[in-house]
């Protein structure tokens, strides 16, 4: 039946998936996914006026947060949940209608997409969805480029939101953001101008929403602390806990206390154990296994449940599909999902399944967001001016499958002693277990946190900056970044807006990006593939 999706790092050739995802998406959950984000720009169009007429509704506006959220690369994989969530949309958008129309909102010439019906079956709903793939789109590939740049935008800020959201934390603007760009995206015949104008406006609010998740999440667990966490095994029932998702992860941790089940972070939960109110539970027993993409491997014939709150799920392997448990928007086939408000299933399969044997491990490290870093700031200052420290790296971003992905590892192996590398996300796995020693008591390796504390790395840039009394782009400060899903996306573009350039991007520049628009952040922003280690590193500290 075929789809079209280009919207992560490992698209087919790099150009596209067309038969079936890479990822392992399948082309009926791809065809419903273009059909929900089709959806999606009716329901923002509506809220775009009611905003404008100062009405809003929080369900719509959470609707559009989960909706996308959905959407993003390795979060569900299920045809039934997305149609499911498509009808839901279809009955939220009726009642809103209603409701604008009581406040006398004039809706006149409509775009299509406000009036779409959801077909009454699911085959039909496919065929819907087959209507709006993204090549059909926009037939000016340079404006549907730049259309598909905010769109993948849209889903990454989603993704930080709903994390906000979730821990009581809300902006109205935002939101409004979100309508006002969701609309956007009806105009057939945009300029590059306003398309341009608008990516930036996504990553100035994508700061703001992260602003706010890093007061949700200081608020909620503390500032994380510099700690020591180790991959060891203890003998015993093991819950093996992946995503990014902290409130999850405090839920497991309440209701296994005393059950005897200890917990394990994977992938991106580990500056979990960075948190005040998260690392004082004794059974947060330690960190399991690397980056997502290896976890078919790490997790075969393991006897742990393995829970997954966020993104990247993978298709289980045979030996471990029974112990596979998913929450929140997480959604795969045959794996059994369960809510927050009781992990009783994933307890009890833990305990089933008769526990891990115990087994040595090594140490990683931490817990270094802003407030650790800035606790020390003067250390760095007066290191920076004695020449101690020559030079800042931010080697940071998404790991995936690519060879090439190698690079990374073999960049930050190659730094000079001299200098210090600020690292966030996932790729983090393929260096972290270096030790690559310090600088007068500074690791010279320091993990800023998950993908979502990026906001922690940006204070953290625009302190030195502040410091030294002069522009990030005059710091003594490279990016070196690796993108694999829409959360990059839309740090690139907030990275962007704020005016940060040279940033070298890896490990292959996304599909979406058409020549035309590669020529414009080239010549706006300096942006540049990543060559080889010591290409790089070479041309960065000529400087
Ligand atoms: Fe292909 Fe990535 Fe889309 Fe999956 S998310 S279908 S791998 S482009
Ligand atoms: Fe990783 Fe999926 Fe992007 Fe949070 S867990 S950074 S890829």
């Amino acid at each position: 039946m075929g789809m079209f999706c280009y919207q992560c790092e490992q698209t087919a050739m790099g150009k596209g998936c067309t038969v079936a995802g890479v990822c392992g998406k399948q082309p009926e959950t791809a065809t419903l996914q273009d059909l929900l984000i089709y959806q999606l720009k009716g329901i923002g169009y509506l809220a775009h006026e009611a905003f404008k007429a100062g009405i809003r509704n929080e369900e719509i506006d959470r609707f559009v947060l989960e909706a996308l959220f959905t959407t993003v690369t390795n979060v569900n994989f299920d045809d039934t949940a997305i149609a499911a969530i498509i009808r839901t949309g279809d009955k939220l958008k009726k009642a809103f209608r209603e409701e604008l129309a009581e406040h006398n909102v004039v809706l006149d010439n409509v775009p299509a997409s406000v009036n779409f019906t959801p077909a009454e079956s699911n085959e039909a709903l496919i065929a819907q969805g087959a209507e709006h793939r993204i090549p059909d789109s926009q037939k000016n590939e340079d404006l549907r480029s730049l259309q598909q740049l905010l769109t993948l935008g849209l889903k990454g800020m989603a993704a930080y939101a709903d994390h906000a959201y979730v821990l009581g934390k809300s902006d109205e603007t935002i939101f409004a953001f979100f309508h006002e760009a969701l609309a956007a995206l009806n105009n057939e015949n945009p300029t590059v101008d306003e398309l341009v104008a608008l990516n930036m406006k996504c990553g100035q609010v994508n700061i703001r929403t992260m602003e706010l998740l890093d007061e949700a999440n200081t608020g909620t667990y503390g500032h994380p602390e510099p700690s020591k966490v180790s991959t060891a095994w203890k003998a015993g029932p093991a819950i093996v806990v992946s995503g990014h998702d902290l409130l999850d992860l405090e839920q497991l941790l309440i209701q296994t206390e005393k059950t005897g089940v200890n917990v394990y972070t994977h992938g991106e939960m580990l500056p979990a154990h960075g948190y005040p109110k998260l690392k004082k539970y004794p059974h947060l027993a330690g960190h399991f296994g690397t980056a997502w993409q290896n976890q078919q491997k790490e997790f075969d014939n393991v006897p742990a449940a393995f829970l997954f709150t966020t993104n990247c799920i993978q298709k289980p392997r045979p030996s471990y599909a029974d112990h596979v448990f998913t929450t929140g928007l997480v959604a795969f086939p045959g794996c059994t999902h369960v809510t927050r408000k009781d992990f009783s299933a994933v307890i009890n399969k833990a305990k089933a399944l008769g526990g891990l044997p115990a087994r040595d491990g090594i140490t990683l490290t931490t817990g270094f967001a802003r407030n650790a870093v800035m606790g020390v700031a003067g250390t760095v200052i007066d290191a920076v001016k004695s020449g101690a420290i020559k030079h800042f790296f931010l080697v940071g971003g998404c790991d995936g499958a690519k060879p090439g992905r190698n690079y990374y590892s073999e960049f930050v192996e190659k730094t000079p002693k001299d200098t210090v590398i600020l690292t966030l996300a996932c790729g983090k796995f393929r260096f972290n277990s270096l030790d690559l020693g310090e600088i007068g008591g500074i690791p010279r390796l320091l993990d800023v946190g998950q993908c979502n504390d990026a906001y922690s790395a940006v204070k953290i840039a625009l302190a030195l900056a502040d410091a030294f009394k002069c522009g990030v782009n005059d710091l003594p400060l490279s990016f070196v970044l690796s993108w694999y899903e829409q959360k990059a996306v839309v740090i690139l573009l907030s990275l962007l807006s704020l005016g940060i350039k040279n940033i070298r991007l890896g490990p292959t520049l996304p599909a979406f990006i058409t020549p035309n628009i590669l020529k414009f952040l080239v010549e706006t922003f300096n942006i540049m593939p990543i060559t080889t280690p010591d290409q790089d590193l070479a041309a960065i500290l000529k400087k």
